[in-house]
This record gives C-alpha cells, sequence and structure tokens, in this order.
C-alpha cells in the first residue's frame, strides 16, 4: 500500500518518522535474517510515557489486564509483577502502539501488504524472573494462510544478564516444529522447541526505544533476568492481511484504521499435539519427534 503523509495522524508523526517515505525498514536483511531491528524508532519521551502508564496500572492492581492476580508477597518475582496481556481493547495508550503509524509502515514493507493487529502484551520481567523459553509465535496464533508478526519494542535496555530477546536467525523460513517440555527453572512457559541443528541462538542487545520485528516461525524466546532492575517491553502481534482464520483468542482482529474485520476462528491441533477446550496445547513429541516431523 501507498502511504502518504496524509495518511499519518499528525499527533503519530516523530523525529524518526518526518521523511515518510523513507524505509524504516531493511527488507533485504530481513529476509536473510529473520528479524530486524529498528534502531531508536520510539524517542525517550514516548518510552517514559509508556514505562509511567504501565507502572501506574500495575500500582492499581493492573486494572484487569494482568494475567493472574497480583501477589505482591509472593517469593516469584512473575507473581508479584504478571504479564498485562491484550490491553489495546480498552486501553487507549497501547491500541496506539498496536495500530502506530510507524509500525504499520515497517509491517508493510516487510510484508508487501497491511497486517491486522491482534494482541498487545506488555512483560515487566523484574529481577529474579524466569524467561521464556524458545517457541514460535504461530503455535499460539495459528494463523493461516500465511503467518504472525511481532513488533517488540525495549522499554529498558535490554541485555543478556537482564534476559533480551533472543532469536535463533535463519528459522524464519522453516516449518512449525512440535514443541517439547522446557526447563521450568529458567521458563514461565512449560513448552519449548528444539534449535534444529546448524542454527544457533543469538542474544539480541536492545536499547529502549528500538522495535524488533519478527515472524511467527522464527525460533526466540528469553532467559532469567539476573541483573538487579526490570526489563520491561512492549509487544504487538499482528496477523498478515491475506489472514482467514486466527486462533479464537485473538478476536476482534484490527486493522490499522482501527476497524475491525471479520475472520474465521482456527480450533488447530494436529501432528504435535492438541488443544484442549480452554486452549492450552498437550504437548505429545519428544526431542526427536519434533525434529522428525520436519
Ligand atoms: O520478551 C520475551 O521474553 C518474550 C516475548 C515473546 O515471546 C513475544 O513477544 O512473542
Ligand atoms: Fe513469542
Amino acid at each position: 500500500m501507498e502511504l502518504t503523509s496524509s495518511h499519518i495522524p499528525f499527533s503519530m508523526e516523530s523525529a524518526q518518522n518526518e521523511g515518510v517515505n523513507d524505509s524504516i525498514v531493511d527488507v533485504d536483511a530481513y529476509g536473510r535474517a529473520g528479524y530486524y531491528v529498528a534502531r531508536g524508532l520510539f524517542s525517550p519521551e514516548e518510552v517514559s510515557a509508556f514505562l509511567v502508564h504501565f507502572m501506574r496500572i500495575h500500582g492499581a492492581g493492573g486494572e484487569g489486564w494482568t494475567e493472574r492476580p497480583i501477589e505482591p508477597d509472593s517469593p516469584d518475582p512473575l507473581r508479584q509483577y504478571p504479564r498485562l496481556l491484550q490491553m489495546h481493547r480498552g486501553d487507549e495508550l497501547s491500541r496506539d502502539y498496536l495500530l502506530d503509524n510507524r509500525l504499520r509502515k515497517a509491517l508493510t514493507e516487510l510484508l508487501g501488504t497491511e497486517p491486522y493487529g491482534v494482541q498487545t502484551m506488555m512483560y515487566f520481567k523484574p529481577a529474579g524472573a524466569r524467561g521464556q523459553a524458545l517457541h514460535q509465535d504461530q503455535r499460539f496464533l495459528r494463523v493461516e494462510p500465511g503467518t504472525c508478526m511481532a513488533a517488540w519494542l525495549a522499554l529498558d535496555d535490554c541485555t543478556s544478564e537482564n534476559g533480551c530477546l533472543q532469536v535463533v536467525p535463519g528459522t524464519h523460513t522453516i516449518d512449525m516444529l512440535c514443541p517439547i517440555t522446557s526447563d521450568r527453572s529458567k521458563s514461565f512457559t512449560r513448552e519449548t522447541v528444539p534449535v534444529p541443528p546448524g542454527y544457533e541462538v543469538k542474544d539480541l542487545h536492545m536499547k529502549a526505544g528500538d522495535v524488533v520485528f519478527f515472524n511467527g516461525q522464527l525460533i526466540h524466546g528469553s532467559g532469567p533476568n539476573e541483573s538487579n532492575g526490570f526489563r520491561r517491553i512492549l509487544v504487538g502481534h499482528y496477523i498478515v492481511g491475506e489472514a482467514e482464520k486466527v486462533a479464537r483468542y485473538y478476536f476482534p482482529v484490527y486493522r490499522f484504521d482501527r476497524s475491525t474485520v471479520d475472520l474465521e476462528i482456527n480450533e488447530g491441533g494436529g501432528a504435535c499435539g492438541e488443544y484442549s477446550a480452554d486452549g492450552v496445547f498437550e504437548l505429545k513429541s519428544t526431542v526427536e519427534e519434533a525434529l522428525a516431523a520436519h
């Protein structure tokens, strides 16, 4: 889609976005590695506004967006600071992020067509918190045909010590791998995928304000936060504009103009396991089976 300045509301323009015809992403680099980091896409002022906003929501008890109730006295830092999920459904600033014009432009450059927004998540990841084992997002979103995309914004500088995002370059073109059981001492999620032979996990060091884009096949995750501070991030997930189906959890599906789209529900399932009625995936593969399937 051709973007002209008349499509960009004034309030969403930023110093980085003055020349709306300049590319935000390097499509060739993305095509090779499967991810692309747009440095400084959000300004320090925008990052602080997000931090103030989400810390206030946490301080107010989560305002209905937490994954589970906040447990201030729990020994598990993630129970003290559970993730905020799907805030864009009621929280204006989160919806502004999901449907931000810079993200629209970058995602459209990467995909060739404009995607739909379906998910926001805010990770506080406080000191001592576990990370999220390696996975492929398409396992959860179940987009058909096509895949999903993430726009992951660092709100703190992300380092190996505080549990930055980890990616497995080149895996954006592989098929979906069957999940296996994760190491729960390092991950709050119970499933992971094995790294296929010949590929390597890479730590992505990012500064607050940088955004990394990656698709639904790219294997990614993060390790524990071994620093003394938070590793906070805000992520939007999208599905390709050609999508006809997505998992039930992701409705309503938003266009960037904030209208919603009618798609079919993908109930999922298949060779690697089954989804229970509440959407939890029951694993049934070993490492060998997971790799052998592809
Ligand atoms: O930030 C993390 O630790 C993991 C995030 C993730 O998996 C995602 O945004 O899809
Ligand atoms: Fe993910």
